[in-house]
């Protein structure tokens, strides 16, 4: 694609060893912050040098939509790092892979599978509301022994189980070890990948022992074992005539590419390999569970600290569901309150505040600003959902802003706002996300009201970063709400 080369060369950090080293050294502030803090110096789209490659960072949604959108074809590469290729064995995923004929393949046919089991089907419904209905009666469980619990593995779980049915049509129960275990190399597997941030700083770090690479290595050398032990038993029981799940899809779409029975020509020339085809399930199962699993904490963190929203989302429940029967999807348009309270957290918490890399695959422009093939570009979301000129008190937790004088309707206020990213990059998770979103917490706070156990601290509102920012760890105490007491929260 051709396009106009812009007149100048953006603002430029000085190429100390300074600003590697503060990424990397872990300045006072987590990355997202501190790149948002530089464009006080720096103006809000400046560039600077990480290791040996030049980066150039957006704070601000003008740039960011003339990146995704204007120019959505030309920024649509992705670097190469040390750490996403161990993850995806050189980028053969969709999420980490550049752009190329196989990645288009790749992303067409799981788009394709997902609206086909996602969106378009009431089969993902009852998945959701089978996995809240499990999580409400643990949760009910501690509330009766009068128990405080750390929510996050009962949600990791209910996410897990709507993927895992999605993908593999399977599940699993409280307990299960090879849960228990996926549990724990998914963590390490985002507490160590794109640990300096997703541009490899110090890509030569790899080669001295390093604990964090050792770890990762293991942790993705477990998770391909997992995934190729679904692969295998799918392949021996494929049939061209059901389609169980996302995997059964995309082994369909395998076999027809290699048949040449397909009048596409991205699939003729790329094909499918094995490869390719196990890192894109571990993408959509990772993405499926570590992304809906953060917002839900965070937003029991929000709800925790603002118990005045989670009383609003309650009355809402109690005025237009009432207490004989569950939320269902078709719901969804009259609890605008509980959508806008979704909106907020996505905006004040977002789960990918630097989104993932991109890179200028020709020599374009950004505003006015050269920039030449091969540039990487971080988007700095942060910055986007916290800028001062487009929200009035950033940091202040306000779902409100999102609906309309009334109060009844919902809108987005500023087009400074991009939790799911936008164009041809944009989530492919996006609606089954919102789905789950919008199911666990209404089953949950219809039923129950949260709080932190007596004599607890509020819980931290900082998060860590890493490749997702993740809220820590700390216990809630869910009281059941009159009328919601134990047998009642066993009913659908
Ligand atoms: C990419 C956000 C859930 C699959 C992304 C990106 C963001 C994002 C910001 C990067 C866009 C870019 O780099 O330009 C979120 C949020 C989620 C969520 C906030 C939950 C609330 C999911 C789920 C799935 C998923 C449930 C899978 C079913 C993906 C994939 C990509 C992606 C495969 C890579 C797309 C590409 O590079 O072409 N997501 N996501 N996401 N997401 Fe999500
Ligand atoms: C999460 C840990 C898993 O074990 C592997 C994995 C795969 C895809 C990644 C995901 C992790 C983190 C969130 C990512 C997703 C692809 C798109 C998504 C980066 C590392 C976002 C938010 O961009």
């Amino acid at each position: 694609v051709k396009s106009s080369f812009g007149s100048q060369e953006p603002p430029h950090v000085p190429a100390l060893p300074l600003i590697g080293s503060l990424l990397s050294l872990r300045s006072q502030h987590p990355p997202h912050v501190l790149l948002k803090e530089l464009q006080k110096k720096y103006g809000q789209t400046y560039s600077l040098m990480m290791g040996s490659h030049r980066v150039v960072i957006i704070n601000q949604h003008v740039h960011a939509r003339e990146i995704l959108l204007k120019k959505g074809k030309i920024f649509a590469g992705r670097p190469r790092t040390v750490t996403t290729d161990i993850l995806t064995r050189d980028g053969k995923d969709i999420a980490f892979g550049d752009y190329s004929p196989a990645w288009r393949f790749h992303r067409k046919i799981v788009h394709g599978a997902l609206c086909m089991f996602g969106e378009g089907s009431a089969t993902i419904e009852r998945m959701i509301c089978a996995e809240a209905q499990s999580l409400c009666s643990t949760v009910s469980e501690a509330a009766a022994l009068g128990l405080a619990l750390d929510l996050a593995p009962e949600l990791t779980r209910a996410v897990t189980n709507v993927v895992c049915s999605l993908c593999f049509n399977s599940s699993y129960a409280r307990g299960d070890p090879e849960f228990e275990g996926m549990l724990r190399y998914s963590q390490g597997i985002v507490d160590t990948v794109a640990k300096d941030s997703l541009v490899d700083i110090f890509p030569w770090l790899q080669i001295f022992p390093n604990a964090d690479l050792r770890l990762l290595k293991h942790c993705v050398s477990v998770r391909d074992k997992l995934l190729q032990k679904k692969y295998d038993e799918h392949k021996a029981d494929y049939s061209d005539n059901v389609q169980r799940d996302l995997l059964d899809a995309l082994l369909r779409a395998k076999r027809s590419a290699e048949n040449n029975n397909t009048a596409d020509v991205d699939a003729a020339t790329a094909g499918l390999s094995d490869d390719h085809l196990l890192m894109t399930v571990g993408d959509i199962f990772g993405a499926g569970v570590e992304t809906t699993t953060t917002v839900l904490k965070w937003a029991v963190t929000y709800l925790i600290h603002h118990p005045d929203v989670q009383r609003r989302i309650q009355d809402e429940l109690d005025s237009k569901i009432g207490a004989d029967r569950s939320p269902r999807l078709r719901d969804r348009g009259s609890l605008p309150y509980l959508e806008a309270t979704i909106r907020e957290v996505l905006r004040i918490r977002p789960v990918a505040p630097l989104f993932i890399p991109h890179v200028a695959l020709s020599d374009t422009s950004i505003g006015d600003f050269k920039v030449k093939k091969g540039t990487r570009v971080i988007i700095n979301l942060w910055s986007l959902h916290h800028d001062e000129k487009e929200w009035s008190h950033p940091e202040h937790f306000d779902p409100g802003r999102f609906l309309d004088s009334e109060g009844t309707g919902l809108t987005v206020p500023s087009s400074s706002y991009l939790p799911f990213g936008t164009g041809i990059r944009v989530c492919l998770g996006e609606a089954l996300a919102k789905m789950e979103l919008f199911l666990f917490l209404s089953w949950i706070l219809q039923r129950f009201t949260l709080s932190v156990p007596p004599g607890h601290p509020l819980p931290s509102l900082e998060g860590k970063f890493g490749v997702v920012l993740q809220p820590v760890k700390y216990k809630v105490k869910a009281t059941p709400r009159p009328g919601w007491e134990r047998a009642k929260s066993q009913m659908c």
